[in-house]
């Protein structure tokens, strides 16, 4: 028998008030690069990660002494301390530290998904972990792709795809809406090989002028962690520390 959960995805950010969030837990995406810059980030041991909206609040928190990141269309801003390449983030440096982020589409995602029950951060690079995760929760399941300036991406669906894949194996997803059932078909067509399924997607193409091949490579290999950043107030933290503060 079908059991009583629901998935949902919203292809951008713009579909994102449509969505049920009732009893929901929402996974935020942008696999190309904000998430994955973010899950290596906690990878490499960083305590927190504020992301924030606009490059002034950034400027703000670095005048406070706090380490930023920040992006725009791809390329880093001046001035900051890291731009969003995962790779920037495989560093000793930001062991135990906060890290304040602003990217153009993705950081402003995650802060879409304040309200909602519980918000985490997917990637490829942590999709065992989260799809194990969510499996095990009493809770419906709503993917929140980040997408490019309000507007539908690929690699977003490909990822949110991937997971209801996984997911919907389980009985007790007994509702899959039809953008679920979309990205799910997305991604069978895309299995075998996603690097080459994107080829032609605008921010694949955007990435290679900005020579980040070796990015797109990284943001596509599964599962080279285990960490699932939450949302707790206006911070991500590691799952465990999210758990433990609601002990
Ligand atoms: O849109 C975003 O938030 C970024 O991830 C875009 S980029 O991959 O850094 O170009």
């Amino acid at each position: 028998m079908l059991g009583p959960y629901k998935i949902q995805v919203a292809f951008s950010p713009t579909l994102f008030d449509g969505c049920d969030l009732d009893n929901a837990i929402v996974v935020v995406i942008d696999v190309l690069r904000a998430t994955s810059a973010i899950c290596t980030a906690f990878e490499s041991g960083v305590e927190t990660v504020i992301p924030v909206s606009s490059i002034e609040e950034a400027k703000e928190y670095q005048k406070k002494g706090f380490l930023v990141g920040a992006e725009r269309n791809g390329e880093q801003i001046e001035g900051f301390d890291f731009g969003n390449s995962p790779y920037s983030y495989k560093t000793e440096n930001i062991r135990g530290k906060s890290v304040v982020l602003t990217t153009t589409n993705g950081t402003r995602a995650i802060n879409m998904a304040k309200d909602a029950d519980m918000a985490v951060v997917g990637a490829f690079t942590n999709i065992t972990a989260i799809s194990n995760w969510l499996e095990e929760q009493e809770k419906n399941v709503v993917f929140l792709c980040s997408g490019w300036k309000g507007r539908y991406n690929l690699e977003d669906s490909l990822f949110a795809g991937a997971v209801v894949d996984r997911l919907s194996k389980n009985y007790k997803y007994g509702e899959l809406s039809d953008s679920a059932l979309a990205s799910k078909y997305l991604y069978n067509t895309a299995e075998q090989d996603p690097y080459k399924f994107l080829r032609n997607s605008s921010h694949r193409r955007r990435m290679h002028r900005l020579n980040l091949k070796k990015d797109i490579k990284y943001c596509l290999t599964l599962d080279q962690t285990s960490v699932i950043p939450v949302l707790m107030g206006d911070k991500l933290v590691r799952l465990e520390e999210y758990l433990d503060s609601k002990a």
